[in-house]
């Protein structure tokens, strides 16, 4: 199964550990196409060795070959809202993890999107164990 993880480059990478601990979970359920985003080397500078342009046509082929699309959506991300965009388009199974705490509110845009699952969480601990429940019940390790 090939997962597109989304999580904010641009927008900020306040929560890369979190990102490093839902890509490793995440390889246990498939091949993760993204897996650059939980990279520590890369900032919200960018990667230097590739123009946008061909970032985008890159990720865009990406998630034309995604079986699911796993976000995290707490750092609000114009690029990982293009992607959930493209991910309902294509009518693939899309999850979005959104920490809940202080007065911070997820874009209707995603939270009302009939093709977004949205899981909420309010401590990190949560966050490793709820994504494992949502990928056992709907991605189960044992199917072909
Ligand atoms: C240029 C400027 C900042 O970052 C870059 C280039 N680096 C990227 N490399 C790979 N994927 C990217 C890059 N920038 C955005 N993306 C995609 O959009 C990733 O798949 C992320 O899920 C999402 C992040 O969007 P922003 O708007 O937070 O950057």
């Amino acid at each position: 199964m090939n997962i597109y993880f989304c999580g904010a480059i641009s927008a900020g990478r306040e929560l890369l550990p979190a990102y490093r601990m839902i890509v490793n979970t995440l390889k246990e359920y498939g091949t993760v196409l993204t897996e650059h985003v939980a990279d520590p080397n890369l900032t919200a500078g960018g990667e230097k060795s590739q123009s946008n342009r061909d970032i985008f046509i890159r990720d865009l082929d990406w998630l034309k070959k995604a079986d699911c699309l796993i976000a995290e959506v707490t750092t609000p991300s114009l690029g990982v809202g293009y992607e959930i965009a493209v991910g309902v388009r294509r009518n693939i199974p899309v999850h979005a993890f959104f920490q809940k705490k202080d007065a911070r509110r997820l874009s209707a845009l995603v939270s009302g999107n009939p093709g977004v699952t949205v899981h909420t969480y309010t401590e990190f601990e949560e966050l490793i164990p709820l994504v494992r429940s949502v990928m056992e019940r709907n991605f189960p390790k044992n199917q072909p």
